[in-house]
């Protein structure tokens, strides 16, 4: 969509600039909380404010949503409404492993049934974006300070790799079994604890399974529906795959507040299958009791 190409490079020129900042700023915590009780670091705040600054200039967007803040901001009547986690994985900057950033362009509401596009930014060893429109998941990396074409995303039906997130003690037992099988069928882990990277992963590999799944403590899951689930569920399903709660697709899912969270697995074909029929079999078994 033409009308999304000045938020795409907007969102490009704050890569840029969250990449400087990670590599030059200071990685220290802050005594501050988001919505979500996730204690904030210096670069999250950072970062929050450059995404603002960037795309206050940007006319096509009429008001923000950030992960790191408590309400909407708004610029102008009318535009796109961009939910947006600025730095995601911030618990793992002091150690150097890869974050990233998420943004899901709505139109109208924050809904999972009103994205029209999303996009990811990689901060690796490369800095790369992936930017997606229906019908079309493109990858791009940082060259001489642009963003240059690589190639289009596209899953198969059927992966090698497992990102199984969530506390392990704390899994339902029939979880457990759905990952002990697949790991037994001779799936790979991959897990950093970083959401962009361990989906980045799954979909230049051509596919896998990543889960954060419900678990007796966190019941609604870890995840966002707005900042990192929604945008994360339209890009799997435009690159060929599946995003479900467990059984429910993730873009039809109700949304009562912004910081919302729900349970997520986000895959290729062969693998959602897999959660979906194990998640239906549970439904039925607690139906009966
Ligand atoms: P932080 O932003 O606090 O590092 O959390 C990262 C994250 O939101 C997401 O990127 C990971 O997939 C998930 O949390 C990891 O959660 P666990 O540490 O519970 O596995």
């Amino acid at each position: 969509m033409e009308q999304l190409k000045s938020i795409f490079n907007g969102i490009g020129e704050i890569g840029f600039q969250i990449a400087e900042k990670i590599k030059t700023g200071d990685t220290g915590k802050v005594e501050h909380y988001n919505q979500s009780g996730d204690q904030q670091v210096k670069l999250d705040l950072v970062s929050d404010q450059i995404v603002e600054q960037v795309l206050k200039k940007v006319e096509e967007v009429g008001e923000i949503v950030s992960e790191e803040k408590r309400e909407p901001v708004r610029f102008r009547e009318g535009g796109f409404k961009i939910a947006y986690d600025p730095l995601d994985g911030s618990s793992l900057i002091d150690v150097n492993l890869s974050v990233g950033s998420i943004f899901g362009i709505y139109k109208g509401e924050y809904r999972g049934d009103r994205l029209v596009g999303a996009v990811y930014i990689v901060y690796g060893p490369r800095l790369e974006m992936v930017t997606a429109v229906p019908g079309k998941v493109l990858h791009y990396r940082e060259r001489n300070g642009k963003f240059e074409p690589v190639g289009e995303i596209k899953l198969k039906e059927k992966g090698k790799i497992l990102a199984p997130g969530g506390t392990q003690g704390k899994w339902f037992p029939f979880h457990k079994g759905l990952i002990d099988s697949l790991f037994r069928e001779g799936y790979r882990l991959r897990y950093s604890g970083g959401m962009v990277p361990d989906l980045h992963q799954i979909l230049l590999k051509g596919g896998g399974l990543f889960s954060y799944p419900a678990t007796t403590d966190k019941p609604a899951g870890k995840l966002r529906k707005l900042f990192e689930v929604f945008p994360f569920g339209f890009i799997f399903k435009e690159a060929g795959g599946e995003a479900i709660d467990g059984t429910t697709d993730l873009l039809e899912l109700g949304v009562k507040g912004y910081h919302d969270t729900t349970p997520c697995f986000f895959g290729s074909k062969y693998e959602i299958e897999r959660v979906r029929k194990t998640y239906l079999e549970q439904k039925e078994r607690i139906k009966r009791y």
